[in-house]
């Protein structure tokens, strides 16, 4: 039955992982996966989360099933999170907002969904983009392009050339964007970058869909959500997939959400409709105990300014991270610009390093970080930033 079956190659970055969490050396950094660690190496548990669980524990333990389209509190604070509370787009109820299984979920939802109903457009996500988003299009059937972004030779974006690509598209074309701290790269568009592509997108009548897997990792919970903001102000039709994963630490609990923010009620109530349907057809409903987490913690003033302090606290030790780094690389090879370390933003940077120093980083100094030179700075700490920057430093001594 089933000799024919191809092997799976697994995903790089968790291979990674183990190779890493398999590795011997008492020195090793793992700056691999992006995932947030704390000062001393672990995932957190924020404490907001923490009294929210203890709440909903509080409350009784019954587990019924939600709906389709998830929590109703869920979603209502979902959508104030990414628009401001009282916006004009929730108050004349055109988003349409689902909770999902992370936001890889909302984002396949998203896929799948718009596969149905805009069955010929092609889907333009940046070069580079996170891997996953070009499996996820395709396995919903579409075809995956790409539009310039990342400009190796100034370690900025290719904007120019982006809004080219974009000019050229047919209309009805599905344009994924990082709203911000983008993945791989760290390079995000400028506010006023966001401003000038959005006639591009109106006038080409181009479906952005936003992926915001990490707000409140940039400049702030309301600076990450810049583009979400200006393409309502700015009356488009757009669907936006977020994640709390990194955002509240609650990777394993897969609490996302899709929203589709909509021309009219109208449409935004077929939309819902169609959403739903389309979760109903894969993991029929989500998961009551990350709806309750991301209800809680959004909805209380009290837990919701702690969790604010936490995610600010995270923010700033990657930032103060990023200094650090580039200020011990810049004395360990002087006439290099480092730069890049301080410009980027969120979690990742990208070093410029080729996949043979990757490699001999990892073997000759136990640093761990993707092929294409990612790093995730999260992973780092004072324990840990100069040994790294000696041994990326011997590494581009050659
Ligand atoms: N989008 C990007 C750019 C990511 O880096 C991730 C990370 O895992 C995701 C989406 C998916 O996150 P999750 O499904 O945990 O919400
Ligand atoms: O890019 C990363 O490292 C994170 C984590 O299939 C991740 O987004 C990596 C690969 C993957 C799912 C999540």
């Amino acid at each position: 039955m089933f000799e024919h079956i191809q092997p799976y190659a697994g995903d790089p970055i968790f291979a990674l992982v183990d190779a890493f969490h398999a590795d011997a050396r008492p020195q090793k950094v793992n700056l691999s996966i992006g995932i947030y660690f704390d000062e001393q190496g672990r995932l957190p548990v924020l404490p907001s989360v923490q009294q929210a669980e203890a709440r909903i524990l509080a409350a009784g333990g019954a587990k019924p099933y939600l709906p389709m389209e998830g929590d109703a509190a869920c979603r209502a604070e979902v959508a104030k999170l990414l628009l401001g509370g009282g916006h004009p787009a929730i108050t004349e109820g055109r988003v349409a907002t689902i909770q999902t299984v992370g936001s890889s979920g909302g984002l396949k939802v998203g896929a799948d969904f718009l596969k149905t109903w805009l069955p010929e457009a092609g889907v333009w996500v940046s070069d580079p983009t996170w891997d996953n988003h070009r499996s996820m299009f395709e396995g919903s059937g579409f075809r995956v392009e790409t539009y310039p972004y990342y400009d190796a030779a100034t370690g900025g974006v290719r904007f120019d050339a982006m809004l080219d690509t974009l000019r050229g598209l047919p209309a009805r074309s599905i344009v994924l964007l990082h709203a911000c701290c983008h993945n791989p790269t760290g390079v995000d568009l400028s506010p006023a970058q966001w401003d000038a592509l959005i006639p591009v997108l109106r006038e080409r009548q181009l479906l952005p869909y936003l992926d915001l897997a990490y707000q409140g990792f940039g400049d702030g919970i309301d600076e990450d959500a810049y583009a979400v903001r200006a393409l309502a102000a700015a009356g488009l039709t757009y669907f936006v997939a977020n994640s709390f994963s990194k955002s509240m630490s609650v990777y394993g609990e897969r609490c996302g959400a899709l929203s589709a923010v909509c021309a009219t009620k109208a449409e935004a109530d077929l939309v819902l409709g169609q959403l739903r349907f389309t979760v109903r057809r894969i993991y029929s409903s989500p998961g009551i105990h990350a709806a309750k987490i991301v209800a809680h913690v959004l909805g209380d003033a009290d837990l919701r300014a702690l969790w604010q302090a936490e995610l600010a606290a995270m923010r700033e030790r990657i930032a103060a991270m990023r200094v650090a780094l580039h200020a011990r690389l810049t004395t360990l090879a002087p006439g290099r610009d480092f730069g890049y370390f301080l410009s980027q933003r969120g979690m990742f940077s990208y070093t410029g390093l080729s996949a043979a120093q990757v490699d001999q980083l990892r073997e000759q100094h136990a640093v761990y970080l993707i092929r294409s030179g990612r790093i995730c700075v999260a992973g780092l700490n004072t324990g840990n930033v100069d040994r790294t920057a000696e041994a990326m430093a011997a590494v581009l001594r050659g």
